[in-house]
């Protein structure tokens, strides 16, 4: 008897939405026309296009001294870089052969902006918290391509121990968080690593990443808010790769830049060629150091395109060729090599030495983590629990 008395419309919101309610139109029928107008993907795309030819990089790379960059640091940029491309050339063909655990998720094009920003921390004091996307900072702050490849193969000497075969490693050694799947959820744990360091008397920076699509998440908000209100020693860097999965930009946020809400939390907010290895550096190590002197937060936003699908399984058909085809004029690999020819840093002779060496390094790397073990049934509770079968164990 009840259920019938809830389950009766009510006579009011009924008469809401008649059609009579707006001159006799039906503003529902009105309504969905003008959204079919608005946002039919041909004109998505062509918006996204207009948006994006405003942040387009220039070809090369303006030779100019970047930051507190020496001839060395620039050499070792250019190799991580080299690296990292390597690696994940590598890594897809693993997964193509079947060896891979789990998914891939490739920086192919957007590699500088892991690499300049691992490169930017002082590795045994700050803190990394990289997402899905950033192998290279795992590399440029210190881990081996070995461990990598040991994680996603499941072997048990992999950051899990073989119990993961995916981006979610921590090293605690090198004081690198594994990501959190969560989009977003690491951005108040990577502040909450800020403040604790802080309040342990270290003068540490954790430093974290996310993507213009998880930018939009109430844990952005909420994380950034806090690190100002706190002064955190904290970096953000969005990650503008501009697309979420398939979700261009221009259909995930109104404001020009991402960069325009720091005003927003009271810090600075930077914004940098996100195709520029030597750029991104700068600008992170100048946000780093800044946050290590009390300076407090920054937010900075790296433009630069995904050029391949959000991981290997999709084979990215909604982004224009056009859009790529910019962009892949921009790939960060040649332009850092035009650069270091140009300056005289790295010469051709030197860099294909340079490249050989490092193509050799990756070789062996992969086959110590092919003979690497596959995790034993053993020890499956130890990490999983550690803390509390530690407390518990009467034995
Ligand atoms: C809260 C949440 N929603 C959805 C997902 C599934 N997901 C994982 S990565 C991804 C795309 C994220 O896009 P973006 O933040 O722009 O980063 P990108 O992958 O482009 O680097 C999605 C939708 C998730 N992990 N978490």
């Amino acid at each position: 008897m009840a259920t019938a008395t809830k389950t009766k419309p009510a006579p009011a919101a009924a008469s809401r939405i008649k059609p009579e309610s707006n001159g006799g139109t039906d503003w529902r029928a009105e309504v969905l026309e003008q959204e079919k107008k608005r946002v039919p993907s041909l004109v998505l795309q062509q918006q996204h296009l207009e948006k994006m030819d405003s942040l387009l990089p220039e070809l090369d790379i303006p030779v100019r001294e970047y930051g507190d960059l020496k001839r060395d640091g620039y050499v070792e940029l250019y190799r991580l870089l080299f690296l990292i491309r390597e690696v994940e050339a590598r890594l897809t063909r693993l997964y193509r052969q079947g060896k891979i655990v789990g998914g891939v998720y490739l920086s192919k094009g957007t590699e500088a902006i892991a690499i300049g920003s691992g490169f930017s921390l002082k590795r045994g004091t700050d803190w990394l918290f990289p997402m899905h996307r950033d192998l290279g900072a795992h590399l440029a702050f210190g881990q081996r391509p070995f461990k990598l490849y040991a994680q996603y193969m499941g072997r048990a000497e992999g950051p899990t121990k073989g119990r993961d075969g995916n981006t979610h490693m921590s090293d605690r050694h090198l004081q690198i968080i594994g990501m959190i799947s969560h989009l977003g959820s690491m951005i108040p744990v990577a502040v909450g690593a800020a403040i604790g360091s802080r309040l342990q008397g270290k003068n540490a920076v954790a430093l974290t990443y996310i993507g213009d699509g998880g930018a939009s998440i109430g844990d952005f908000h909420e994380g950034l808010n806090y690190a100002a209100v706190a002064n955190a020693p904290f970096v953000l860097i969005v990650e503008n790769n501009q697309y979420a999965y398939s979700t261009p930009i221009i259909a995930q946020y109104g404001a020009a830049r991402i960069i325009d809400r720091a005003p927003g939390y009271g810090i600075p907010g930077e914004i940098v060629d996100g195709n520029n290895v030597f750029a991104v550096y700068e600008t992170c190590k100048a946000a780093v150091d800044r946050a290590r002197n009390g300076g407090g937060p920054t937010l900075i936003e790296a433009v630069t395109m995904r050029m391949r699908g959000h991981s290997e399984h999709d084979d990215h058909f909604y982004v224009p060729k056009e859009l790529l085809a910019k962009w892949a004029e921009r790939d960060p690999l040649p332009r850092a090599q035009r650069f270091l020819e140009e300056t005289g840093y790295l010469k051709e002779k030197a860099r294909l030495e340079l490249e050989a060496k490092t193509v050799e390094y990756i070789e062996a790397e992969i086959a110590l983590a092919e003979q690497s073990p596959v995790p034993s049934t053993d020890d499956l509770e130890e990490s999983a629990f550690y803390s509390t079968h530690k407390k518990w164990r009467t034995d």
